[in-house]
Order: C-alpha cells, then sequence, then structure tokens
C-alpha cells in the first residue's frame, strides 16, 4: 500500500531521528540499516522516509562485508599455535569471552617489555585526529609495532587465526598499565565518519571493525571491561581476551559496543589492546 507521508507515519522519535542524522551529514543507506535492523521497520518504510526527509533518493545500501569472527561452535578452538577455550559467546553485540590466549610467561614478558616505555595513553581529537591526552583515559602504555618482537609477531598470529582476519589488517598492539584509580570511561572504538577527526583515521586501513582485549594479569578489585548499553562486564583474568565486533556487517558502528575500562581500586591491571581494520593498515 502507497503510504502518504511515510515520514510522518513514523514514530515521532524516529521521524527527528532522521531529521538530526541528516542534518549531521549521516550516510543515509547507513541510517536505513539502522532502521531495519532486528526487523524495527520494514525496509521499503525506512528507506521512503529517509528519502522524503532528504528530497533524493538513498544509494543502495552497502554490501555485505567480512567481519573478524571467532568460530565458536565448541568449547575450544585452535588459534594457530594454541588451542584456547570459549567461555562465553554473545551475537549481537558479537562478543566472545576466550580463555587461556596467552601463556603466563608470554603475559610476564610483554609485561617486562612494556614497563621501559610507557607514556600516557591518548585518544583521538575529534577535531583533527590527533592523539590528545585527557581525563577520559588514564591508563599509560607502550605502542608496538605489527611484528615489533618475536613475541609480538606470535601472538598477532595466534589472534589472527583466531578471529580469521588478516595479520596486516591489525594496528599494533597497545600494553596498557592501569594503576589504582586509572579508567578508560565509556567510548567507542569505531571511527565516527561525522567527526572531522576521526574521519580522518577512516582514510588508512578503513573502519576499526573488531577489538581483542588481552587480559596480562588479574586485578584485585575493580578493572572490569564494562559494556553499559547491555549491562556486562568482564572481569580481567591473566590469560584470557574479550573480543568484540565494533559493526554491523554492512560497516555500520554498533552503538551496543559502548564500552569502559572501569577504574582500578586495587592492584595493577596490564592489557593488551590489539583493533582490527576493515582492511589492510600500513
Ligand atoms: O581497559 C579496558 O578494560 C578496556 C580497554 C579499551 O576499552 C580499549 O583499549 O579500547
Amino acid at each position: 500500500m502507497l503510504i502518504a507521508s511515510p515520514l510522518a507515519s513514523l514514530p515521532k522519535q524516529w521521524q527527528v531521528w532522521i531529521e538530526e542524522n541528516l542534518a549531521r551529514s549521516c550516510e543515509p543507506a547507513s541510517m536505513a540499516n539502522v532502521m531495519i535492523r532486528d526487523g524495527r521497520f520494514d525496509p521499503h518504510l525506512a528507506y521512503a522516509a529517509i528519502e522524503e526527509a532528504r528530497g533524493a533518493p538513498v544509494s543502495p545500501p552497502p554490501a555485505r562485508q567480512a567481519l573478524p569472527e571467532i568460530d565458536t561452535s565448541a568449547n575450544t578452538v585452535l588459534a594457530g599455535d594454541r588451542m584456547v577455550d570459549i567461555r562465553l559467546s554473545l551475537k549481537a553485540p558479537r562478543i566472545v569471552l576466550v580463555g587461556n590466549l596467552l601463556a603466563d610467561d608470554e603475559c610476564d614478558a610483554l609485561i617486562r617489555y612494556a614497563e621501559t616505555r610507557l607514556e600516557r595513553s591518548p585518544v583521538v581529537a575529534d577535531r583533527d585526529g590527533s592523539n590528545e591526552v585527557n581525563a577520559y583515559r588514564t591508563s599509560r602504555g607502550a605502542m608496538m609495532q605489527r611484528g615489533e618482537t618475536a613475541l609480538v609477531a606470535r601472538i598477532e598470529a595466534r589472534l589472527a587465526a583466531l578471529v580469521r582476519w588478516p595479520v596486516e589488517n591489525g594496528e599494533g598492539m597497545q600494553l596498557l598499565r592501569y594503576e589504582k584509580g586509572n579508567e578508560y570511561r565509556p567510548h567507542y572504538d569505531w571511527f565516527d565518519p561525522a567527526m572531522p577527526g576521526p574521519r580522518k583515521h577512516l582514510e588508512r586501513g578503513g573502519q576499526r571493525v573488531g577489538t581483542v582485549v588481552i587480559y596480562l594479569s588479574d586485578v584485585e578489585q575493580g578493572g572490569g571491561t564494562s559494556f553499559p548499553h547491555i549491562g556486562l562486564q568482564v572481569q580481567p583474568k591473566k590469560g584470557s581476551a574479550v573480543f568484540f565486533a565494533n559493526t554491523d556487517p554492512f560497516g555500520t558502528p554498533d552503538q551496543k559496543t559502548l564500552h569502559a575500562g572501569e577504574p582500578v581500586e586495587k592492584g595493577v591491571k596490564f592489557i593488551a589492546t590489539k583493533w582490527l581494520r576493515a582492511g589492510a593498515y600500513r
């Protein structure tokens, strides 16, 4: 049936959402994806409403893309040179908790290597994409080159096998130390194409489609990785890791991946963060 005004037929908050996102120059096809996801709106209605609001057709949605993904069909899975444990698997957002990813001596060696070169961890500035130090992220860390040491190369190959994603698409690992009170407040790892600073980072390797946070230490109290939109908290356990996909299969950033490194209350937390790009990162 033909609706006279598809836009007006939507709930008011979705009309406002469309107007606001168009005003922010969001990609119309990505907007349609958000509306269609989880069967919220009929695809024809979503497209027609956006077309009406912008006064122009919406180009077809981007093709489905491959994403990093872990095989969670069994309790243990071979990750290159090591059998690892699948401890928790969530479909949407895609989150997998992996146990036994690193041996204790591998964690200790990474910590020893990082300890000599720690600097305050930066975030990407929205205005120009530069590295900025602010109160949102108070850990200190060491940025590694890909393959910087034989151990790093071995772990990168293991991760690539685990998430079935090329080593070349990975950013260099970040080794991070959080002392009492240090935290990484709620944030997204994906780059927002609507912001000039993050948009620049998309030019090199594309979107950050996945994240792996590896726990190199236990933490006595606090320091969990939390996902506030879905009420999930992962407690650090030496050698384990949490993987999550930052976008849906069409490349649309997943708002549910908002996450935080909770303040450490007692002890010291060490992690290795690996960000995975859509394309080769050089
Ligand atoms: O510290 C954590 O648990 C999370 C780290 C994190 O969010 C990141 O490195 O993007």
